[in-house]
């Protein structure tokens, strides 16, 4: 799978990216990841890629032109242009089965923008899938694309190494469920024990168990979301 990544911050992806998860994928060819910097399609002395909104207003905004050819030219190094991501928190929620429809693309792009947000016509002309990562605001996209990245990354086959792993995580599956717990040695700590079927043996109670378990956790966790702990 090849990802693309459009940004102003190119450095910010550095360590990201030798990761050792990310970077074995890629020296194994399973992933072609690369970083532009959209500065590199500015014009003029300045580079300048962002301006004052019409109208008035706070911030800046990240100008069309530079933009849009940045996109259009990095879409064109392929014969597949890719699936355009447009990462700001106006977008779709990102959960796992949007993570798993892109994970089905052979190449994505990710145009990750700063400060106020974008020029309306780089939509208008682009028409970007547009994605969130959830109902807060962040100092821009590329924080939101490495997140993108990481979800992805770990369903492309061959990345994870143990594929089974990526089908018990948790929201995967027909029934979308957070992992109940798992425990590890030693069988006591502190005098909380391991919960004696774990020691079973019996695979077919077990199985039974962790989606008893699952199912708590999942309806726990849907109570937690509408009453939050309360702020001391
Ligand atoms: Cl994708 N971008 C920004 N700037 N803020 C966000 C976001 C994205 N998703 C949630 N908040």
């Amino acid at each position: 799978m090849r990802i693309d990544i459009l940004t102003l911050f190119p450095e910010m992806f550095t360590s990201f990216l030798e990761g050792s998860l990310l970077g074995a994928a890629q020296a194994n060819g399973l992933l072609d990841i690369r970083v532009v910097n959209i500065r590199d399609y500015a014009e003029g002395v300045h580079r300048q890629v962002d301006d004052r909104p019409f109208g008035g207003g706070p911030g800046m905004l990240l100008m069309p032109g530079p933009v849009v050819d940045c996109v259009e030219a990095v879409r064109k190094q392929a014969a597949d242009a890719g699936h355009l991501v447009m990462l700001t928190p106006a977008g779709r929620r990102l959960d796992q089965s949007v993570v798993e429809e892109l994970a089905r693309r052979d190449r994505i792009v990710l145009l990750c923008g700063r400060y106020e947000g974008f020029d309306e016509r780089i939509r208008e002309t682009l028409e970007p899938d547009e994605i969130s990562i959830g109902d807060y605001v962040l100092s821009g996209g590329e924080v939101a694309a490495m997140v993108i990245v990481d979800a992805v990354a770990r369903l492309v086959p061959g990345v994870l190494g143990d594929e089974e792993s990526a089908r018990q995580d948790s929201f995967s599956g027909a029934e979308r469920l957070v992992e109940g717990p798992q425990y590890t040695r030693p069988r006591e700590f502190r005098g909380l024990q391991v919960p004696d079927v774990l020691l079973s043996g019996d695979h077919a109670r077990i199985a039974k168990w962790r989606h008893d378990q699952a199912l708590v956790a999942t309806e726990r966790r849907a109570h937690s979301i509408h009453s939050p702990r309360s702020i001391p």
